[in-house]
């Protein structure tokens, strides 16, 4: 999912390694499977992972016993088992964790706080301590608390008991939800349905279809008659949505659905919409005013009627050299924009990406996130999240970190337009807890040669350490598991975006250490990635 392997990073780390977390498998409570699949990972040849506290590298390595160890990972729970393996003294002087963290660590080629994996409540505290994930031990944890108004997510109030994930939730990030489910039928056409509202400017019901759309999605049984009565009482699901449903369950399709698809009116509205920069309001112009019809119709009508010269949005202070993606040029580029990026391209494109950002600034991290890590097999775009994971100089890492990369990508010609650039905003009145920890740089690239050099949508996100979890979370999607991610936020007094997470009443802004305390800190049961697909 995000850089497993050394050779998806590019040749260029640069960072020392410097030592080793030595680690302890108690095999006992784990199967045959299980043991192989965490011998392979401790012993991944030349993985290298990052305290990120300080950035320092260093490799796993197993060893033969507890007491020459960090770290032990044990499926174990109760400390009357756990002593039949490791004499108790002895565990209060080490990390004794479960095996998602060895897992979560090497996808994340970072040491993860132990404290989140602790295998034994009454080892929770000695656990935290004995993490190997910073060499200061707690005191960088209080250096946190700065003047600033800003908590480390150990110390907030963590919620006691997290809500458990659910189909029948109000909330889309409550409801697990894969990418196909059992009515993807269903799913499809109404979607038809939202795309038609989209188009016509009908946001309000775009989005009763879409929350339709998320409920049907996480519904785990195949939909029949007899079910309908339970659908009936689903969150989102009104009479009309129901008559909709009701309709395909008994007749396989919905009306509307089919006659909105075949539509002249649909059609054009979609195909002007698939270039970069035509909306729907632009689209329905071009459709009612000009009467167009085609993408011919539409290249013809902007070689006599210039638009106006592209700008891309960019802080004023930032310069890139790339030139902005106007209509004509998306006109130009739209066939390859519109093609599906299959995952082992997006792969492919991450490690160029990286390749090129290590040669800039040695040791940054990253994680694919939008649909591919949800696992979808093809891509509209790529979105790559990145930091640097010195927790102390990491801002200013990672600070112009955007447009050095775009400017360095473009000299290559791996990059061919610049939609939008944005770089660190300060404080403002508005967000006093934290400043703006992202930067964005949204633009067009092409793989190196020998590679099919097709032009491909790229998003950026460059983080401050402190947000790289939030906006690992924001941008992993789909758009209705992030929408009431934030409601279901704002609702327990929190903010979520992908800039942080803060508490309403005094806007302290809570720092994340891992994805899954972006979860426990907003009180919800962790959900896989796979399980996110809240979307058609
Ligand atoms: N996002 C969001 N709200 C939106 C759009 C996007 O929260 N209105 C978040 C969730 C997903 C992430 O940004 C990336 O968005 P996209 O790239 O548009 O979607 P995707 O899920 O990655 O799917 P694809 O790129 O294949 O269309
Ligand atoms: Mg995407």
């Amino acid at each position: 999912m995000s850089d497993e392997d050394s050779s998806s990073d590019g040749p260029n780390w640069q960072i020392p390694i410097s030592g080793t977390v030595k680690l302890y498998l108690v095999q006992a409570k784990l199967s045959a499977q299980d043991i192989s699949e965490l011998l392979s990972l401790a012993e991944r040849h030349n993985l290298r992972v990052s305290k990120l506290r300080t950035g320092e590298e260093v490799t796993f390595q197993l060893c033969p016993s507890a007491e020459q160890s960090d770290v032990v990972i044990t499926n174990v729970r109760m400390r009357k088992r756990l002593e039949r393996h490791i004499v108790w003294d002895l565990a209060k002087e080490k990390a004794i964790v479960t095996p998602d963290w060895l897992r979560d660590s090497v996808e994340q080629r970072a040491i993860l706080p132990c404290g989140d994996y602790a295998a034994l409540r009454e080892l929770h505290e000695t656990t935290v301590e004995n993490c190997p994930d910073s060499d200061c031990g707690s005191e960088e944890g209080t250096e946190h608390t700065s003047s600033e108004g800003l908590l480390v997510a150990s110390e907030i109030e963590q919620p006691t008991e997290l809500m458990k994930a659910h189909y029948t939730s109000r909330y889309a990030c409550l409801r697990p939800c894969p990418l196909i489910c059992p009515n993807q039928g269903l799913v499809r056409q109404l979607a038809i349905i939202r795309r038609s509202r989209e188009l016509e400017g009908k946001d309000t019901s775009a989005l009763s279809y879409e929350r339709a759309i998320s409920v049907v999605k996480a519904y785990p049984h195949k939909l029949t008659a007899s079910r309908l009565a339970e659908v009936a009482k689903l969150p989102a699901i009104g009479e009309k949505m129901l008559s909709k449903i009701t309709e395909y369950v008994d007749d396989g399709e919905i009306e509307e659905s089919q006659t909105i698809a075949v539509s002249a009116r649909f059609q054009a509205l979609s195909v002007f919409t698939t270039v970069y920069g035509i909306g729907a309001t632009t689209a329905r112009a071009l459709f009612d005013v000009f009467g167009l019809r085609t993408l011919s119709d539409a290249e013809a009508h902007y070689a006599c009627h210039p638009p106006s010269p592209a700008r891309a949005e960019r802080d004023s202070k930032i310069r890139a050299r790339a030139p902005s993606l106007g209509i004509r040029e998306a006109l130009a580029l739209r066939a390859e924009l519109e093609e599906k990026i299959p995952r082992a391209e997006v792969e492919a494109m991450h490690a160029v990406v990286m390749a090129e950002l290590a040669a800039l600034r040695p040791g940054c991290l990253s994680t694919i996130v939008g649909g591919y890590r949800r696992g979808k097999a093809e891509s509209n775009d790529v979105d790559i999240v990145i930091t640097h994971p010195t927790l102390r100089s990491g801002s200013d890492q990672v600070k112009g970190l955007g447009e050095l990369l775009v400017n360095r990508l473009y000299d290559r010609g791996l990059v061919t337009h610049v939609m939008h650039l944005s770089s660190f905003r300060s404080p403002d009145a508005l967000r006093t807890a934290h400043w703006d920890a992202l930067e964005k740089a949204l633009i067009v690239f092409v793989l190196p040669p020998p590679a099919l050099r097709a032009h491909r949508r790229l998003d950026l996100i460059f983080a401050a350490p402190e947000a790289y979890w939030t906006a690992i979370t924001g941008w992993t999607g789909s758009k209705m598991f992030e929408r009431d991610l934030r409601l279901y936020a704002k609702e327990r007094g929190l903010k979520f975006d992908s800039s942080g997470i803060t508490r309403r009443r005094d806007s302290k802004a809570y720092i994340p250490r891992s994805e899954r305390e972006v979860f426990t800190v907003l009180g919800l049961e962790w959900l896989e990635p796979e399980m996110r697909n809240a979307d058609a």
